[in-house]
């Protein structure tokens, strides 16, 4: 078990104005940001994070949606980061996200959900070191 996550604050929460918000609901749950950048992935950016699902029929969606504004990457810090912080933005699918997380807040919908937060601690420091050299992660 590691403590640290990764998470991106996704082009739609971002234009719609809940970057503070979002930061807000994750401070208030215990993490320090370690890291954190705005920028903007390219297609071929976003088509390499999301390379897992290279398969998937919503692939050619998500990597246009993930490259389509400005986004807010993250790396956090907390006992437990990478479930506890999967319970804090809560289901894929807003419409089966929990009260109280940040997906039932802000998601507007399964495709454009808000936030990203990593799957594993193996995945939490490839995403980590994919936006952040080792000096930015102190
Ligand atoms: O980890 P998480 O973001 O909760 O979901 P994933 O299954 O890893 O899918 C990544 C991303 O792809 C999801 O946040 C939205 C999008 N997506 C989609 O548009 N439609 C689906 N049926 C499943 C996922
Ligand atoms: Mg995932």
């Amino acid at each position: 078990m590691s403590n640290r996550t990764f998470t991106m604050i996704k082009p739609d929460a971002v234009a719609n104005g809940h970057i503070g918000g979002i930061l807000n609901m994750i401070n208030a749950a215990g993490f320090r940001i370690v890291a954190m950048k705005m920028t903007q992935l390219s297609t071929a950016k976003a088509g390499e994070f999301y390379a897992v699902h290279a398969e998937r029929p919503f692939y050619g969606e998500l990597v246009e949606f993930m490259s389509s504004g400005h986004i807010v990457a993250a790396i956090l810090e907390k006992d437990n980061a990478v479930e506890d912080f999967r319970k804090l933005i809560g289901a894929t699918n807003p419409a089966n996200a929990e009260e109280g997380t940040i997906r039932k807040k802000y998601a507007e919908s399964i495709g454009r959900n808000a936030v990203h937060g990593s799957d594993s601690d193996e995945n939490a420091a490839i995403e980590g070191n994919f936006f952040f050299s080792g000096l930015e992660k102190f």
